[in-house]
């Protein structure tokens, strides 16, 4: 049964506009946005929601952070692309800031977190060829099942999701996929000598939030390292203080040989990636192998710079493992019969919905929603519990209070 929606013609006028002239390739929840501030966004009708995404966490440092916004007022009047035919006075700047802020020789800066991912994997693919000595065409990448690293024809290639899959392909070669959190199964993959790389994802994202066990990451590094192989980590989503470390890596003390970053790099500003890699990979890739039109744009530069010192300055990351500890114990004290499952790691959450039919975790988001909280279903019964990592103590206290609501509108 799908719960009645209340939509003000404004809303509606909103939502048909879309439906008539954009894509049909999301389902999203029918409210309409038009502000956003902090832990907070507001819709057409002025109404004020607590943002429980934070644009699948590209807004770690919360909607419209001031100090990002200046910075890329300032820099957006003054010089926004070049090009990589030319320098530009920032491109240098940023990548001494970033790599010393990580820990590694370079960086390959990209836009959206899917170029990231392709990135990463021709690196790996090029130092596989050209250092670790495999014969050309054989290299192979290991991937996990219920992966979620973006939607080109490349990366879909290798997805267990067959939504994003069905009639894409002829696919790329070259994956195999191994169970997540399944350390023999890796052992065993890495058995085979033209192994180049181990993609992984430090949580699993679109999965629901799946924390592998204690010591899966570190486990899998040194059995990769063993091997010879790059431990590739996609903190797309989970690093940039989302888990309540810097990198989700960092809480088993795991340097990747690749890191993989988007999202809040640019705190939601504008796509900004980066790969990060020391000089015996990235080195691989000579001028016109690789490369991207806004890649490295000045903009992009100056914006990643201030995102990632607000995270430093903010103390972000310590916020967001304290309240996410808090957010967990108080879901799981609420006791809840439609709650099956609460897990996460930091302000990176899920709960899974008792299932009493195939709409209940749809009808509590929009149940949520005109509590005052935006949070969007995933797979039908898993919800994701992720806001902004600048939230505080009593604005937890509050949204416990909206969910606990919305849960008895299940009853
Ligand atoms: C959508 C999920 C989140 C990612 C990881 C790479 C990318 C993503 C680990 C690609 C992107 C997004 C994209 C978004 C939904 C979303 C998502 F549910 F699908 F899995 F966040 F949880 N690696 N994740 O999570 O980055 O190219 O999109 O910048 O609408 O597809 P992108």
């Amino acid at each position: 049964m799908q719960t009645a929606i209340d939509m003000s013609s404004t809303t509606q006028y909103y939502l048909e506009l879309e439906d008539q002239y954009s894509a049909h390739n999301y389902h999203p929840l029918p409210v309409v946005l038009t502000k956003g501030k902090g832990v907070h966004v507001w819709d057409v009708d002025g109404k004020q929601y607590y943002d429980f995404l934070s644009g699948y966490s590209a807004v770690n440092q919360g909607h419209c952070h001031p100090v990002i916004v200046q910075s890329f007022i300032e820099q957006s009047q003054k010089l926004t692309l070049t090009s990589r035919a030319f320098h530009s006075d920032l491109l240098g700047e940023y990548a001494k800031y970033i790599t010393d802020y990580f820990g590694y020789d370079k960086v390959l800066p990209m836009n959206t977190g899917v170029e990231a991912v392709e990135t990463g994997i021709k690196l790996c693919r090029k130092w596989g060829y050209e250092v670790k000595g495999i014969e050309e065409g054989k290299a192979v990448i290991i991937v996990c099942e219920g992966n979620f690293h973006g939607r080109t024809s490349t990366i879909i290639s290798f997805s267990s999701d067959p939504s994003a899959k069905k009639n894409f392909g002829p696919y790329m070669p070259g994956f195999v996929s191994i169970p997540y959190n399944d350390t023999n199964a890796l052992a065993n993959a890495l058995n085979d000598k033209n192994v180049a790389g181990f993609l992984v994802e430090p949580i699993q994202g679109e999965a629901g939030v799946l924390v592998p066990d204690d010591g899966y990451l570190a486990t899998a590094k040194q059995l990769c390292a063993a091997a010879n192989v790059l431990f590739i980590a996609d903190e797309i989503q989970t690093g940039l203080a989302r888990t309540g470390k810097m990198l989700a890596c960092d809480h088993e003390n795991v340097r990747p040989d690749i890191l993989l970053l988007g999202k809040a790099l640019s705190g939601g500003m504008l796509p900004v990636s980066a790969v990060l890699c020391d000089d015996e990979i990235m080195m691989t890739i000579k001028p016109g192998e690789h490369g991207s039109t806004y890649g490295g744009n000045p903009l992009a530069c100056k914006v990643a710079m201030t995102a990632l010192q607000v995270l430093k300055d903010e103390k972000m990351e310590a916020n967001a493992g304290r309240m996410g500890e808090l957010l967990r114990n108080e879901l799981t004290s609420l006791q809840s019969k439609h709650i099956a499952v609460v897990r996460g790691k930091g302000l990176l959450n899920a709960i899974i919905i008792e299932h009493y039919n195939k709409d209940a975790a749809w009808d509590l988001c929009l149940a949520l929603k005109e509590n005052g909280l935006l949070a969007k279903p995933t797979h039908g019964d898993k919800i994701r519990f992720a806001p902004p990592l600048i939230i505080n103590k009593q604005q937890i206290v509050d949204c416990i209070k909206i969910i606990q609501e919305s849960l008895k509108q299940l009853d």
